[in-house]
């Protein structure tokens, strides 16, 4: 890997709070043995995974410390760094956004997900994966949030800029209506139907293929400041074949992200 790359994993083994069972902690390694598994080269782009630079892991011991951390740990790196982020629980997005919206005028958050994530609470925590996409809404303007592939929606939840069931062609239009705004990529790996993808915490019938996945991030190529892939529980399912799924996505996204 080139010293010379400006492009960063990061894995962030964070459970989350209201994420009973556990095991998203377990992702980042799991999808970094899916990497040695995978060709660099993708056949989709006809192009391999660009340098890059493995940080390891960032441990974060609670939700106070993950914010903190977050947020010192990406303004010791130059404003160019491009990073993606390795969950963990979706709540790590939050303070992600955060700094690049610090640096960064206007960012457009793409959310690919089985869920809104909206909830204006929930069991009594303002912040977990089932309000961080409402949390991130406050920080960028509800406007500037737009989600794809939902299909589960609590009574009452805000819909906000949100295309259900599909991808397609609503991502092609948004691409076009935003012009040459930045995206920030927030992927939660129960967007795959889970035919494909079954480790996941809330599975949900009625998904994406990998392949409709693959071909959204291919249309996001050179336009990603950022990225986090969240979700992904080993421990629910059979983990070799989700690892090296989620390793296949990770490899997209780092074309993506050059
Ligand atoms: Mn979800």
């Amino acid at each position: 890997m080139s010293s010379k790359s400006n492009v960063y994993i990061v894995g962030v083994p964070y459970e989350g709070k209201k994420n009973v069972m556990g095991g998203t902690s377990l992702a980042p390694t799991k999808i970094r043995w899916g990497l040695e598994m995978i060709e660099d080269f993708s056949v989709y782009k006809n192009k391999e995974i660009p340098p890059y630079k493995d940080l390891g892991d960032l441990n974060f011991r609670s939700f106070y410390e993950l914010l903190e951390g977050i947020e010192n740990f990406l303004s010791s790196f130059p404003s160019e760094s491009k990073f993606l982020f390795l969950g963990g629980d979706h709540t790590i997005s939050l303070p992600i956004v955060k700094h690049f919206s610090n640096l960064i005028e206007e960012v457009v958050v793409f959310h690919f997900d089985a869920h809104l994530d909206r909830r204006e609470e929930y069991e009594g925590e303002l912040t977990n994966n089932a309000t961080v996409i409402r949390r991130i809404e406050e920080v960028v303007g509800s406007g500037n949030v737009y989600s794809f592939g939902i299909r589960s929606r609590a009574p009452g939840e805000s819909k906000g800029n949100s295309f259900f069931y599909s991808i397609f062609p609503h991502l092609g239009e948004v691409i076009e209506k935003i012009g040459r705004k930045k995206i920030y990529l927030t992927i939660d790996f129960d967007v795959i139907d889970p035919s494909e993808f079954p480790a996941v915490t809330n599975p949900e019938p009625g998904g994406i293929s990998f392949k409709e996945l693959v071909r959204a991030i291919g249309m996001l190529e050179g336009r990603i400041l950022g990225a986090d892939l969240v979700e992904f529980n080993p421990k629910t399912s059979g983990d070799t074949f989700p690892a090296v799924t989620a390793a296949a996505v990770v490899r997209e996204v780092l074309i993506a992200l050059r």
